[in-house]
Order: C-alpha cells, then structure tokens, then sequence
C-alpha cells in the first residue's frame, strides 16, 4: 500500500488497536471482511495496526457500546501493545465516546471508522472546494462530540465576535463558534457550487458519462485510459476527492463529457455525502453512470450494493448504467471469469491497467449515448432568433438553413431531450 511522505511521521507514532462487534446478522467472514477493510484505512490514514478484538452482542451497549468489562480489557490490550488508538468500525455515539475516552486515558484515543475517514479525507483533500466540504463534515461530526478536552477553539478559528457573552460556559462557547463556521462554509460552498453551474451551462447538449464505484475500483484509471488524461491514481482509499471532467471523443456530431469522481465506501458517513453533494452533481445529472467494480475483490457484491445504496442517497431518478467489471487481469484464471459472465450477462468485463478489451466498453458507450435518438427538423422563426444559443447548447445541429419564415434545422437526439427543447419554445 501507498503511504505518502507526509504520513511517514504519523506512522512511527500511531498504533491502532481495531474493534468490531458481531451483531446476531452478521457473520463471521463478513467481519473479517469489515476488518480488513478497517485495517486498509488506518493504512491510508497512517496509522499501523497491531490487532484486532471482536465481541459478539445483541445489542451495542448504551453506555460503552460494548460491555464494560470488555471495554476495560481492550484498554488494557491497547496499552499492552503501545497502541494509542483504539479504533471501531461502527460509529459511536457522542455518549459511547464520552465513557470509552474516559476509561481509556488522556494516552489512548478513542476513534470510530466514521472519524477515520474523515481524517482520511481532510489529508486527501486539495481543492479550495473539496477542503470546504471536508472541513463542513468535520464539524457536523464534531459537534455533538464536543466534551471538555475540546477548548481553546477560539485560538483556531478565532477573529471578532468569538468572545463570548457573559456566563456562557467554554464549551457554550465552543459550539456556537462551530455552528457559526458551520453556516459560513455551507453558504461559502453554496457560492462555489452557482459558479460551477454558471461553468457547466455551455456543456449542456454534451451526452454526460460519470464514474461511479467502490473506492480504488480502478476508476481514476480507466478515465485515465479512455480519455488519455493524466489524473492521479493511487493505490489507496479515498485518492480521488474532486471531480474531474473531461471530454470524451467517440464519434462525430457525439460531443461527450467523462467525469470521475470521489469513491464509495460501506458505511458511507452520511454528513459526508451530504457536504459532497455539489461534487456529486456530476452523478446526479448524468445520462450514463459507468458502475466501476473491481471484480478481483471477493467482496464485489457487497461494493455492488454499497453503490446501489449510495446512489439512492444522491438522487432518486433512475439513471442508465453500463456494468464496468474491471481488473480481470488479477482473477485467479478464465473458470473464475466464465462464471462472472455467466452470473452478469450484460457488464462488460475490461482491465483499465493492461487495457484489456477496452473496445467493448467503448462500443457500448456509443451504443447507448446514441440508442434511441432521433433525427428532426424544427422551424425557429426570425423573430425568436434569441432562441438559438439554446438549440446549439442542448441538443446536436446537423444543418442549419435560412428559409422564408425562420431557421430550418436539422437535429437529433433523444427524444426527451427533443421533446423539452420545443416545449420550451413554446413558452417563449
Ligand atoms: N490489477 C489491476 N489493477 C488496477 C486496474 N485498474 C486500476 N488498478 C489499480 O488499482 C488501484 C486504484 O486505482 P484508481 O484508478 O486510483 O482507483 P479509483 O477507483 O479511482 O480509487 P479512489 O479514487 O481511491 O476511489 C491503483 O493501484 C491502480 O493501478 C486493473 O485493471 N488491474
Ligand atoms: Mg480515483
């Protein structure tokens, strides 16, 4: 796994015990699964694991999430081991924080996988946006958090008007300085997002293709190998967080847009996805989703439902989608692929490292942007002349004539598209 040089200094300090409770629906395999995907992102985030603890409960724990007494050995697991993290896969709630830490000590931190993520995306983040969202999430997590180690925020979000008004308490005042950021960031990337809109106006006729899958499913990489942009690609979780745009040339008169965007993930946090929204915008207007999934992994179906429930968090409208399983370079041998074929008759099955059988896919590309789409003629008459940076920014203008009553086009498209463009006009 990659480490990146500024995590080097992290790695020789943290130490990371991981915890998982089995609930009665899970199974064993699936925690080991949960674990080592855990264990991936405390990797990621730089952090070393030096063991794993589960726990099997009916339920979590309303105080400690899981029982006291186990609660107690696994702080003194940690110490025996030198750990000074004790990280959990479930969230906890601001109560099961506030008793775990207690036990654990000013030495031992008590994280969930939910945190760790977000530190993951805090030191991934690069854009001015991207570090606003991350930031936004942060504090969302924070809030409800907040016991008396955090003080002296004003020092770092300090400024006029953080001082606060008489008898409030420091942790008063430290919420109320989280809320006020809080406001500031959403409205600062309210403004980012109405600029990217007033962007992408000019991009509307183009046929919009999105990424979407798993993290490091191999997405940056295909986009990479289709578009020959150079973008980055890591093998690390989370290495993508902005998105990414770029044309795509299949065809003639078939302007296409590719975008790659930030991963999925189990057990997404949902303030997440929310302060990734406008990045998300992306996946939400798409025409086509290319669902990436790294088919090597054993645990590919669980990525395949991670994007279905992801994707109903982001938008409600059903979008078309081409099936991408990638990397079947690294399945064990052609049995291994004839099943998956079997199993998934309509995906396409590609390698984007070795770009393997990336013809097939781009051949179902073309086939769906241009399945469906018609050819018409529309008459715009002279006196509505304003009209017509609307046609040639939504839909494909094949001839463009002067006749006696108007301009006489030639379009085509998809119906829908057609459909909106004349009602449109109508109103007009
Ligand atoms: N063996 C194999 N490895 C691949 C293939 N495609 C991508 N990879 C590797 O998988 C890792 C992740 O690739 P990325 O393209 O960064 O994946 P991603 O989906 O963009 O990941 P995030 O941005 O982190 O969500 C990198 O090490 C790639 O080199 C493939 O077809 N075969
Ligand atoms: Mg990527």
């Amino acid at each position: 796994m990659h480490i990146s040089s500024h995590c080097k200094e992290k790695i020789i300090k943290e130490k990371t015990l991981l915890v998982d409770v089995i609930f009665p629906t899970e199974t064993e395999e699936g925690i080991q699964y949960e674990l080592d995907e855990l264990a991936s992102l405390s990797d990621t985030a730089g952090a070393e694991v030096f063991g794993r603890i589960t726990q099997r409960r009916i339920k979590a724990d309303a105080a400690f999430f899981i029982g006291k007494g186990k609660a107690q050995s696994i702080v003194n697991k940690a110490k025996e081991l030198r750990c000074n993290i004790i990280l959990f896969n479930d969230e906890l709630s601001p109560t099961h924080v506030k008793n775990l830490q207690k036990l654990a000590g000013d030495s031992i931190k008590i994280m969930d996988r939910t945190g760790i993520i977000l530190d993951i995306f805090s030191q991934h983040a690069k854009t001015k946006e991207s570090r606003k969202q991350v930031e936004l999430a942060k504090l969302e997590y924070m809030l409800p958090r907040l016991t008396r180690q955090w003080t002296h925020l004003e020092r770092q979000m300090g400024g006029i008007g953080t001082r606060g008004g008489p008898g409030e308490t420091q942790i008063e005042i430290d919420r109320r300085l989280i809320r006020n950021q809080i406001t500031k960031l959403k409205s600062e990337l309210e403004k980012i997002s109405r600029q990217r809109l007033t962007q992408n106006q000019n991009r509307k006729n183009a046929y919009k293709i999105a990424l979407v899958g798993y993290t490091n499913a191999g997405k940056s990489t295909l986009l990479k190998v289709l578009t020959g942009e150079d973008v980055y690609v890591e093998n690390q979780l989370f290495a993508t967080l902005d998105t990414t745009t770029r044309r795509l040339d299949l065809a003639k008169e078939l302007p296409v847009l590719l975008s790659d965007t930030v991963g999925f993930i189990h057990k997404l946090p949902h303030n997440l996805v929310a302060s990734f929204r406008s990045t998300l915008s992306e996946v939400k207007d798409a025409d086509l989703l290319l669902k990436v999934v790294d088919c090597s992994s054993l645990n590919f179906k669980n990525h395949l439902d991670t994007i279905s429930k992801v994707m109903i968090n982001i938008t409600s409208r059903q979008i078309d989608y081409i099936l991408v399983f990638n990397k079947i370079d690294n399945l064990r041998d052609v049995k291994q692929l004839n099943i998956l074929k079997k199993l998934y008759p309509d995906a396409i099955f590609i390698s984007a490292q070795k770009e393997l059988r990336i013809n097939n896919l781009l051949n179902k590309i073309i086939f769906k942007a241009t399945q469906n789409n018609i050819e018409t003629k529309i008459l715009i008459p002279y006196e509505k002349s304003g009209f017509l940076d609307q046609i040639y920014s939504q839909i494909n203008v094949i001839e463009r004539k002067e006749g006696e009553f108007g301009f006489e086009f030639k379009i085509s498209g998809k119906p829908e598209r057609i459909d909106r463009l004349l009602s449109l006009l109508k109103k007009k």
